[in-house]
């Protein structure tokens, strides 16, 4: 089946909102995606008809809040295939589910000398909060050499893995440069010398299935406002052993088991995590975003994307001194420059042309400098985008290219 992209469209009212007095062309979901209706409704639903704090009231709709906040992680953790709820935590987002594992259990289980594996493709939400453990306990952060491409491959990882290697972290799907990494092959050489992987799939949770038992990873993160759900809510799957062993970084209502003068003790996990009112309503809009997307199929939404990648690359290759960095990108998430001409400059034209795509380092500075570029432009397609929307990129290109050609 594929996807009807124009009722799929339906969805988005922002998609009727004109942009400078242009129609809004919206490429940049890899920032953030739209939201549909759906989402906006099951938020309101509570909001409006269940209001109430979750786990805490003994009145109706007080449960009904908490059904719903539970229902939420059960979906969560089906959307991921972990083998129990009990295995997700709701986060702010992926930033907060990544600093809560270096913060939990990295800085308890590491020590001088131990040896921490990234890349040089991590998104700052992955490299920082490891950077952060190793100064902090004198453990050793090491980088995946990656391909001239730019990809990491199971056999850098392999020759990089040591018996002192504790954690290796990385991202699924890169959010410059749109290539998948190995995970499961990774895990698997990880694992045969004890490290524990997490992996940063805010990329990656979008645009395809993820089963975290099948790729065999400790720890998971992906954010909710890229699946088409709210901003401010994310998830942190852990496989419960880890999960259940690892200490609370945050301190408050509801965590608790027994408060006392002498000590407290905690919940089990994941509630031992979630201190304080959580975010209800965007857990609700979160699983709400999961039920809409994957209702179209993964095959779908899959090939739908691919298409408009192949289309646009086809079309902006013809377009004169532009540069695609990631012309091999195994999803919708394109990278580009023109020659001599800012990215800024260039987001100015799309902008007036009522185009909105990410001008900028995508908080990947690592990266930036492994390309040589001290930005790029990035489009990303996604199910609401069309070839039309494409054609629209690709017209304000040559603009731009007229605007500011310097020669
Ligand atoms: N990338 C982008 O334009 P948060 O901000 O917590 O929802 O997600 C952080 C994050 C983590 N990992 C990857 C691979 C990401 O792409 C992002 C967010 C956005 O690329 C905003 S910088």
């Amino acid at each position: 089946m594929s996807l009807d992209v124009n009722e799929i469209r339906e969805d988005f009212d922002i998609l009727k909102e004109p942009m400078n007095g242009k129609p809004l062309v919206y490429l940049d979901s890899a920032a953030t995606a739209l939201k549909p209706k759906v989402v906006l409704d099951r938020m309101a639903h509570y909001n409006t008809k269940a209001s109430a704090n979750v786990h805490r009231g003994v009145y109706q709709i007080s449960n009904e809040a908490t059904q719903m906040y539970e229902g939420a992680r059960k979906t969560v953790a089906d959307f991921l295939g972990a083998a129990s709820e009990r295995e997700i935590v709701f986060t702010k987002g992926a930033t907060s589910a990544l600093n809560l594992v270096a913060m939990s259990y990295g800085l308890h289980n590491l020590k001088p000398g131990d040896e921490i594996l990234t890349t040089e493709l991590e998104h700052h939400s992955s490299f920082l909060p490891w950077q952060n453990v190793a100064k902090v306990t004198g453990a050793v952060l090491k980088f995946v050499p990656l391909t001239e491409e730019g990809r990491v491959t199971v056999e850098n990882v392999e020759a990089a893995v040591t018996p002192r290697t504790k954690v290796v972290a990385l991202n699924h799907v890169s959010n410059v440069m749109g290539f998948i990494t190995p995970i499961k092959e990774i895990c698997e050489v990880a694992h045969r010398v004890g490290a524990v992987v997490v992996v940063d799939a805010a990329q990656s949770a979008p645009h395809m299935k993820i089963d975290v038992q099948a790729l065999g990873c400790d720890f998971l993160a992906i954010t909710g406002h890229k699946i088409y759900g709210p901003t401010g809510i994310g998830a942190l799957y852990g496989r419960f052993d880890l999960l259940n062993a690892m200490a609370p970084v945050e301190f408050g209502g509801e965590m608790i088991d027994v408060v006392d003068l002498a000590g407290s003790t905690f919940k089990d996990a994941p509630f031992r995590f979630e201190a304080g009112t959580p975010p209800i309503a965007g857990a609700i809009g979160l699983a709400a975003a999961m039920d809409y997307l994957t209702g179209f199929g993964w095959d779908a939404v899959r090939q739908h994307e691919l298409a408009l990648r192949d289309y646009a690359i086809s079309q902006l290759s013809q377009v004169e001194g532009l540069q695609i960095f990631n012309p091999k990108t195994d999803t919708g998430i394109l990278s580009f420059n023109l020659d001599m001409v800012h990215p800024h400059d260039m987001a100015t034209v799309y902008d007036a042309n009522g185009i909105c795509v990410r001008a900028g380092h995508h908080c990947a500075q690592l990266l930036m400098r492994f390309l040589k570029q001290p930005a790029t432009l990035r489009a990303t397609f996604s199910i609401y985008n069309t070839q039309a929307d494409v054609d629209a990129l690709v017209r304000a290109t040559i603009e731009g290219k007229e605007t500011f050609d310097v020669f």
